[in-house]
């Protein structure tokens, strides 16, 4: 077994050089879906993971605007449409200053898997730009995602591509984007999820990734017959799935002991209640300053520079601000410290060696494409709700969120059971791989 995924990866490999993110995600796809290719005969010897890992188009293109003082800046703007077979493309747009082909082409494939989870029809797709907006003032924002849509707008559609927000694409992009999009085609549709409320979105969108992460964490626990209430949680990130991870966390009762930011983390030994969050939110979202700001109004906490959280001793550990977060030593810190439940919030944080270390702890460890699926579920609840021109309650978005959530983490015991225990990487790449493979197969070779 193990020659045959070397050689698929070694295929791969060879057609994607310089791209290690794409392979590590590749990797961890290849390593337990293809031996359960090689065991079930209508999926063998149809090459069907080698058409997976080929993106079905790549757009790449020139984004130039002006910023304040009047020079001219020249970003590259990239859209990946990784696989339709179960439903138009769909996936965030991510502005950050490291964004490659080699990024963007993990998070879409990550993407396929993860869309086919939530049990709506969205296929996987992906895009962004090494732009930064830190620092940017409105208006260059706003002429960035301006010229970044005068092309993308194009190739996307509510039909064929529908983007939405990740990293450094929250509410504010996604309307001047949206904008864009309408003037140019002079329609108002459903092209983006992620919308203001009073222009197409739905409500819990902005909540989702980081409940939907909460959901998938008390779910696990369960299985156990525990319950996340009186736990202890370390979150990395201060964004828009660790602010909502960590409301959940708090709703339900557990004490929320960290966040972060690239520049490091704070730690509040009394717990971030409500109010400290609101503050924090008021901070990262609407002032758009650093995290260790937190200690100056609450001096009980610490700022610890350039380090990450995982050395806080806790019981759950959601890693939520971006890929390759969690490394081998941060694992064997947090099982160490009594930490057995890991639910990711961003997409692909832990290595490969730290999930090795998971699963030797026999920690409950839930993976990105499953846990952090709720964000992506709610875009296609917006998508829903906008092909009805009809808006649910809050109330009943939240159920449907919770519903997923619980069916991802079935689809997950499902295909992940293994020697008494559940293996949620395995479970979810199967469940998410016969989805899209069905599809294929029925549609032949296209
Ligand atoms: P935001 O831009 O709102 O927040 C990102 C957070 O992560 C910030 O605190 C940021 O800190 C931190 N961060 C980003 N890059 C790095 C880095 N290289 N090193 C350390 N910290 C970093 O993004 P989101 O909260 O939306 O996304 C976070 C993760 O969740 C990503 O992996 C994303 O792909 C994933 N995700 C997002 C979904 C969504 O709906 N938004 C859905 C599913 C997954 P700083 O400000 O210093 O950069
Ligand atoms: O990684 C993800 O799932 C997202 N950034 C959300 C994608 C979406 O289309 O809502």
């Amino acid at each position: 077994m193990d020659q045959i995924v070397r050689s698929f990866l070694n295929e791969v490999g060879s057609r994607n050089t310089h791209e290690p993110e794409f392979m590590q995600a590749v990797t961890e796809v290849a390593q337990t879906v293809i031996p359960y290719i090689v065991a079930n005969d209508i999926y063998h010897g149809k090459n069907i993971l080698m058409r997976m890992v080929e993106p079905e188009r790549v757009v790449m293109f020139r984004v130039p605007w002006v910023d304040d003082k009047g020079e001219i800046r020249v970003n590259r703007g990239y859209r990946i449409e990784m696989n339709s077979a179960i439903g138009p493309y769909k996936g965030g747009l991510r502005f950050h200053e490291s964004v490659n082909m080699s990024i963007l082409k993990f998070l879409a494939f990550e993407q396929v898997f993860k869309n086919a989870l939530t049990t709506l029809p969205m296929g996987g797709g992906k895009g962004g730009a090494d732009f930064n907006p830190k620092g940017k003032s409105d208006a260059e924002v706003m002429r960035f995602c301006q010229s970044f849509m005068t092309e993308l707008f194009r190739h996307i559609g509510p039909n064929r591509d529908i983007p939405a927000g990740d990293i450094g694409v929250g509410g504010r992009e996604i309307g001047y984007m949206f904008g864009q999009y309408k003037r140019l085609k002079n329609e108002f549709t459903g092209v983006l999820t992620g919308k203001g409320i009073s222009w197409g979105g739905s409500l819990i969108r902005p909540e989702a990734t980081g409940y939907g992460a909460v959901y998938f964490a008390q779910n696990m626990l369960q299985t156990r017959g525990e319950s996340i209430e009186g736990k202890t949680v370390v979150i990395s990130g201060s964004g828009n799935v660790a602010q909502y991870a960590a409301e959940k966390a708090i709703q339900l009762g557990a004490t929320v002991l960290t966040l972060s930011d690239s520049s490091g983390f704070i730690y509040d030994p009394d717990g971030i209640d409500q109010e400290k969050l609101a503050y924090v939110m008021q901070l990262k979202n609407i002032d758009r300053k650093r995290i260790h700001e937190y200690v100056e109004r609450y001096p009980k906490a610490s700022f610890n520079k350039a380090q990450k959280p995982w050395g806080i001793a806790c019981e759950v550990a959601m890693p939520c601000a971006t890929q390759n977060e969690l490394d081998e030593k941060s694992a064997k810190q947090l099982v160490e410290n009594g930490c057995y439940c890991i639910s990711e919030g961003a997409n692909m944080p832990s290595t490969p060696e730290a999930i090795i270390q998971f699963h030797e702890n026999k920690v409950l460890y839930a993976p990105g494409k499953a846990s952090n699926a709720g964000g992506v579920a709610v875009s296609g609840l917006e998508m829903a709700q906008n092909s009805l021109r009809y808006n649910w309650t809050r109330q009943e978005v939240d159920k449907r969120l919770q519903d997923i959530m619980e069916d991802i983490h079935k689809a997950c015991m499902e295909y992940g059971a293994e020697n008494g225990s559940i293996n949620y990487e395995k479970g979810a790449n199967i469940a998410g791989f016969v989805k899209v493979a069905d599809a294929m197969l029925a549609q032949g070779v296209v």
